[in-house]
């Protein structure tokens, strides 16, 4: 089995197969460092805990992650909390870094006897309807190579080998949702003891908790911002301003430690199998942060995959493989529709013409929705923490 990519989908993959006995190779184009250093989601859903729980790759977590159950969403006229482990299913995230967790996915799959070409680039990936499929890659020493297997995982994100080698006919939905984040690691302590939603006239700001000591913020900006266009000072009056520090305290400051630029954007693939051939993760379907779903999903879908793989390859039972598709699409798409939904709470059109007027007042009222509703906060609560 041959998988590309050794982020969160290609790891717990990886994990799962080894531990059923099937052999495995994970093909990585960057180094061991930087895939371990790369600070990125840290919000997982319970879900999420429950499948690492399951195949052994959650001691790290249980150790060192944070449960989480309250966001607050500020306006500029007022605040309210949810806490949602109170609301729907009463589920809870944990937070914890991203980088520990595949910090922690590695060191459990090498030691379960899994391999790991760090610094190795798939190029194609050949002969995917075919019985043994082909991964064309250059090598860490710059010279080109060959893997086979019997299947081919793509766990290599968006621009990666496999999303270029799908035959031509592949459907990729998609949406520019038009919106711009600055994404911002503060060498801070969080400033409050929930996530921040600020839903304000110059724009959208975030607050995230991930360490005691590191906090991400998110700041909208216009499209094209470049990450180092703003002032580290210019960027804390802002979210000090969007956040409402005056009325509800100030933000821990610190430096920042990272910038980079996230245009929210979506995308889904279909359909997720093309012969041997499997796509899995942001390869198969990208999905803005708003909702911080992709790491959840792609834990949820490595799972499915794996489970399919092992019944094909040791009990002869294709049925999982055939069915991976549209069993994926259906989480997927649920993800997006919530995640859709989040984006339209939290961004609005800054002009004061008609039809932007309405839309805020739309808004408004979706928020108002879920300060008053408790049918609102239970739904809220159940696609927030769900996959
Ligand atoms: P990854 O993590 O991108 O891993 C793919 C791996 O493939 C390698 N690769 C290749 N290897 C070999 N050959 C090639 N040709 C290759 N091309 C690429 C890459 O080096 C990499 O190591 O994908 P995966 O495993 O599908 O995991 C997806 C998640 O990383 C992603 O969805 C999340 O980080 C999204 N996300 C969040 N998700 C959450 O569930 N909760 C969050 O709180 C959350 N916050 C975030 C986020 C994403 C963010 N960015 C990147 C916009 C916050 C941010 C700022």
């Amino acid at each position: 089995m041959v998988v590309l990519g050794a982020g969160p989908a290609g790891l717990v993959l990886g994990n799962i197969l080894v531990d059923q006995g099937i052999d495995c190779v994970v093909l990585e184009r960057s180094t061991r460092t930087h895939v371990q250093t790369r600070a990125r989601a840290g919000f997982l859903a319970a879900h999420t805990v429950r499948i690492l729980e399951r195949h052994g790759l959650a001691e790290g977590l249980r150790r060192r992650g944070q449960p989480h159950s309250t966001c607050e969403f500020r306006t500029e006229d007022d605040r309210f909390r949810l806490d949602y482990s109170g609301l729907g299913r009463g589920e809870r995230h944990t937070v914890y870094p991203q980088q520990d967790l595949v910090t922690d996915l590695v060191t459990r799959f090498l030691a379960r006897g899994g391999q790991i070409r760090f610094g190795t680039e798939a190029v194609a990936v050949c002969d995917a309807d075919g019985e043994r499929p082909t991964v064309a890659v250059r090598e860490a020493d710059g010279r080109p190579g060959r893997w086979r297997g019997r299947y081919v995982a793509g766990c290599d994100g968006q621009h990666g080998a496999a999303r270029r080698s799908l035959p031509p006919g592949t459907v990729r939905h998609h949406r520019d949702h038009g919106v711009t984040w600055l994404g911002l690691l503060a060498e801070a302590p969080p400033s409050l003891d929930a996530v921040g939603y600020a839903v304000h006239g110059r724009g959208f700001a975030g607050h995230m908790a991930r360490t005691s000591d590191v906090t991400r913020y998110y700041l909208q900006c216009e499209p094209g911002t470049p990450a180092d266009a703003w002032s580290e000072e210019r960027i804390w009056d802002e979210l000090d301003l969007r956040m409402g520090a005056d009325k509800y305290g100030p933000l821990h400051r610190g430096p920042l430690i990272q910038r980079s630029v996230v245009d929210l954007r979506s995308d889904v693939l279909e359909p997720l199998r093309h012969g041997a051939l499997f796509l899995a993760g942001d390869a198969a379907g990208l999905i803005s942060p708003s909702a911080a779903k992709g790491a959840n999903l792609a834990v949820l879908e490595a799972e499915l995959l794996a489970d399919a793989l092992t019944d094909a390859l040791r009990a002869g039972d294709p049925a999982g493989l055939d069915a991976y598709s549209a069993r994926c699409l259906t989480h997927i798409w649920r993800a997006q529709e919530f995640s859709h939904w989040m984006i339209g709470l939290l961004h609005g059109p800054s002009g004061a013409d008609g039809e932007s007027l309405f839309h805020n007042s739309l808004r408004r009222s979706r928020l108002a929705s879920l300060r008053t509703s408790r049918a609102q906060q239970d739904w809220f609560a159940d696609h927030y923490v769900g996959v």
